[in-house]
């Protein structure tokens, strides 16, 4: 039986969502691993007396991830969320 335009635009719209859902939960585990790292790099710089923050290496990152990205995520986009994960980071090692 056919299927109305409707009811194919629901049915994609759905599986869309499965995926947005599916790359969250995996998005969530990463950003878990990557604050578990800088944790205990927080714990290394301690022992070493060395400042939490570190704007140089924070800058190469950023760099980095721009001359990968593909897009479409803009440029602007892709810095105000590293931006904000870093910071996320710096305040938990502080914590
Ligand atoms: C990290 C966090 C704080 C620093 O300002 C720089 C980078 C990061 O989240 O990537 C990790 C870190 O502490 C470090 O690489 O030295």
């Amino acid at each position: 039986m056919k299927k109305g335009v409707r009811s194919q635009s629901l049915q994609a719209l759905k599986e869309r969502r499965k995926q947005i859902d599916l790359i969250d939960q995996k998005l969530l585990f990463l950003l878990n691993r990557r604050l578990s790292i800088a944790l205990e790099i927080g714990k290394i710089k301690k022992e070493r007396r060395e400042k939490i923050y570190n704007p140089k290496r924070e800058d190469e990152i950023l760099k980095r991830l721009n001359l990968k990205n593909r897009g479409p995520l803009k440029e602007e986009d892709l810095k105000k969320i590293f931006k904000k994960i870093m910071r996320v980071c710096r305040k938990s090692q502080i914590t």
